[in-house]
């Protein structure tokens, strides 16, 4: 009869050094001053959104408190939030972007 392959899948897909890195998600938090129109550019600027998705995105955060983002390696979530959170204080706005691990 056939050899039984069905436990071989970790022994031909665990190839080292190709191993899928950790990803984060990176979410916006609402709060009561940040202007609706700067949430939706930090959105289409940083995030790579179309303005219906980028307006969907903000109103779920406005009437939720939180929303996605997008998924990252580490170290670009990191930079996403750095830049995101460095934008909306030169901006003098109070605007919150956070990561944590998916
Ligand atoms: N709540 C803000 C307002 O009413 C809008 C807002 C949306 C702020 C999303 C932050 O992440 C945010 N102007």
């Amino acid at each position: 009869s056939s050899p039984d392959h069905s436990h071989d899948t970790a022994v031909v897909t665990d190839r080292p050094g190709l191993a899928r890195p950790p990803l984060y998600t990176v979410l916006l938090l609402n709060d009561d001053y940040t202007p609706m129109d700067f949430v939706v550019e930090v959105l289409r600027q940083f995030f790579n959104m179309d303005a219906e998705r980028a307006t969907q995105v903000m109103l779920h955060v406005h009437t939720r408190g939180r929303g996605v983002c997008g998924l990252f390696t580490r170290e670009i979530a990191e930079a996403k939030v750095a830049t995101v959170n460095e934008y909306a204080r030169a901006n003098q706005h109070p605007l919150m972007c956070t990561m944590e691990q998916a």
